[in-house]
């Protein structure tokens, strides 16, 4: 079924480290509104913001205060109603992040929660008396402790699976439902084009809270199994869908923390499904032990390996095909750098970073494009903690290395591989001070790669990375078989080489993607025949008319033919 939705390019913008407007070193709406250009000169159709609504900033805006309020270090409403009107003007379709699983602890429906038990909305967040004098149950944070928070006011806990300050809302309660679904229609109303719901699964706990089975040392234990895709999840979602969704024109992607492609279907299947599509993980959750030792987690290093990458998207391809619609991302505003992770941010950076945006372009789903990704931005090595800002990071160093008596050293090193603060040092405009992004103090350090690497470096150069992801865009307006075409993996077991074919009516393109800095030979399996090869796009000089079927690829070579048979 073809879709607008499926056929639009997704850039991502993380407002506070995107463009600040007036100096005071933190991005702002009306430095969206400035840039807008470089959205339009990329040709992407959607624009994703990140939160921007009233929030006391303990998780940069995913801590909201009052949802129907722009923050004020961002704007006025009347500066976002301007710039949604100028997107608008250009083409450009604007979804809004939807952060629901939980609200600020200053926003006023939490205030009257905690007021006292009496309160007419006690029961909007979630509140259980100690249990033999601690938390109710067993379940981590994701940011570190426990998930409860003793409230000294009234006597109890609540509930809070991420900061202490992002207290979780009670969905079991129909006045919360129907309070977010107004709030929706208030943004609908407005004109907005959609939503990116943060942390969308979770919104359904088991109603028991029982204990999260101990798989790690320490009191505090991973309860996902109790809150992730709980016993309601789809009944909520189907409600929000009948009650706000289906009455507007407008894309929906889920964040979904472990999901699996049956969830993936049962959520986004054309017939039934509440949403448009999903976040999944797998493919971020790579680095993994393979040892069996149990270190896996976002703060162990390791390798990823090329053969289990392609298996989970070679599943999230097949499972979804016509059963439901993939999101695909290689970065956001909670990973670090996909040319640092996936890539080299070395000598290959540029091959590598053109090789990344390749495979996101041409497999089945809808590209996110994260901010500074379109440009080739890395990762970041700060010296000291100091200059690190992210909740979850700063947490974490402090139970590593307070705690665990780990070396600071060593955290650090694990600081720089995997630190969402990565992702959120503002965008590289120029090579001059403030990288062209601020003409003050910046609200975190700038990369200093910012004088090689930026936006006006590249506008201009055609064998630029920029360059690059606009050509790969404007590829895939012209080809629906990049939206739409099937994928078929060859070669699954290369250790270097990702290969596949995508076939539409009676159209099929064949991808060549070199994953290392190798030189592997790519010999085209027997059962891909054609008479013809046409090569649509490569990240590196290759004879027009050399015929795909033995090839010695370059480092982090990338190729894309369409296949032409005569009979
Ligand atoms: O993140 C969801 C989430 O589960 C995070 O734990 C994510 O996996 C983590 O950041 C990786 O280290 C969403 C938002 O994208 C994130 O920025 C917020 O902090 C979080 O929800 C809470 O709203």
């Amino acid at each position: 079924m073809q879709r607008w939705w499926k056929e639009a390019v997704v850039y991502q913008i993380y407002p506070q480290s995107f463009m600040d407007s007036d100096g005071d070193g933190i991005g702002d709406l009306p430095g969206v509104l400035e840039r807008l250009d470089h959205l339009v000169d990329l040709g992407v159709d959607v624009v994703w913001l990140s939160p921007v609504y009233q929030s006391p900033n303990d998780d940069n805006g995913y801590d909201v205060s009052d949802y129907r309020r722009i923050m004020d270090r961002f704007g006025t409403m009347a500066d976002f109603d301007r710039l949604l009107s100028a997107m608008h003007d250009r083409g450009l379709k604007l979804l809004m992040d939807l952060v629901v699983n939980h609200t600020s602890d200053e926003h006023k429906w939490f205030e009257e929660s905690r007021s006292s038990k009496q309160s007419p909305r006690r029961d909007w967040y979630i509140w259980r008396p100690p249990r033999d004098g601690g938390p109710p149950n067993n379940w981590s944070s994701f940011f570190g402790g426990s998930a409860w928070e003793f409230d000294p006011a009234t006597g109890e806990y609540y509930l809070h699976l991420f900061s202490r300050k992002q207290p979780d809302l009670n969905w079991e309660k129909p006045e919360v439902r129907r309070a977010v679904y107004d709030m929706m229609t208030f943004w609908l109303e407005k004109g907005i084009d959609g939503f990116r719901m943060d942390v969308i699964t979770m919104i359904s706990k088991d109603p028991g809270l029982p204990d999260a089975e101990v798989t790690s040392d320490g009191p505090w234990q991973f309860g996902g199994e109790h809150f992730i895709h709980g016993p309601r999840l789809n009944e909520f979602l189907s409600e929000m869908n009948r009650e706000v969704l289906s009455k507007y024109d407008v894309m929906t992607v889920g964040e979904a923390v472990m999901a699996t492609t049956e969830h993936a279907i049962e959520l986004t299947n054309p017939e039934s499904g509440p949403l448009n599509m999903l976040f999944q993980f797998e493919h971020m959750d790579l680095e993994r032990d393979r040892s069996g030792g149990g270190g896996g987690g976002k703060w162990h290093l390791h390798d990823w390996h090329l053969e289990d990458f392609k298996e989970v998207m070679r599943r999230w391809q097949e499972d979804l095909g016509e059963n439901g619609w993939n999101s695909l991302y290689l970065s956001n505003h909670d990973q670090p750098r996909a040319v640092s992770r996936f890539g080299d941010d070395g000598v290959h950076r540029v091959e590598s970073a053109k090789m990344l945006a390749t495979f996101l372009h041409t497999l089945q789903g809808t590209p996110y494009v994260y901010q500074g990704e379109e440009i080739g931005m890395t990762n970041v090595r700060f010296d000291s903690i100091e200059d690190y800002r992210d909740i979850e990071t700063l947490n974490m160093f402090r139970e590593f290395v307070d705690e665990r008596g780990m070396d600071p050293a060593e955290v650090m090193a694990i600081i720089h591989a995997r630190s969402r603060d990565n992702a959120r040092t503002p965008m590289q405009w120029t090579a001059g001070p403030g990288a062209g992004f601020t003409t003050g103090t910046p609200w975190i350090g700038i990369n200093p790669n910012h004088v090689d690497i930026n936006v006006e470096a590249q506008r201009n150069d055609p064998e630029s990375v920029l360059a690059y992801y606009r050509r790969l865009i404007r590829l895939r307006r012209k080809n629906p078989i990049l939206v739409y075409g099937r994928y078929r993996a060859l070669l699954p077991e290369h250790e270097e080489i990702w290969s596949y074919t995508r076939d539409y009516a009676d159209e099929r393109l064949l991808v060549i993607l070199n994953f290392g800095d190798g030189t592997p030979v790519f010999t085209l399996p027997d059962e891909v025949r054609f008479d013809r090869a046409e090569l649509l796009i490569a990240n590196l000089p290759v004879e027009a008319d050399e015929p795909p079927h033995h090839v010695r690829l370059r480092p982090y070579e990338a190729r894309v033919y369409r296949l032409h048979r005569s009979d």
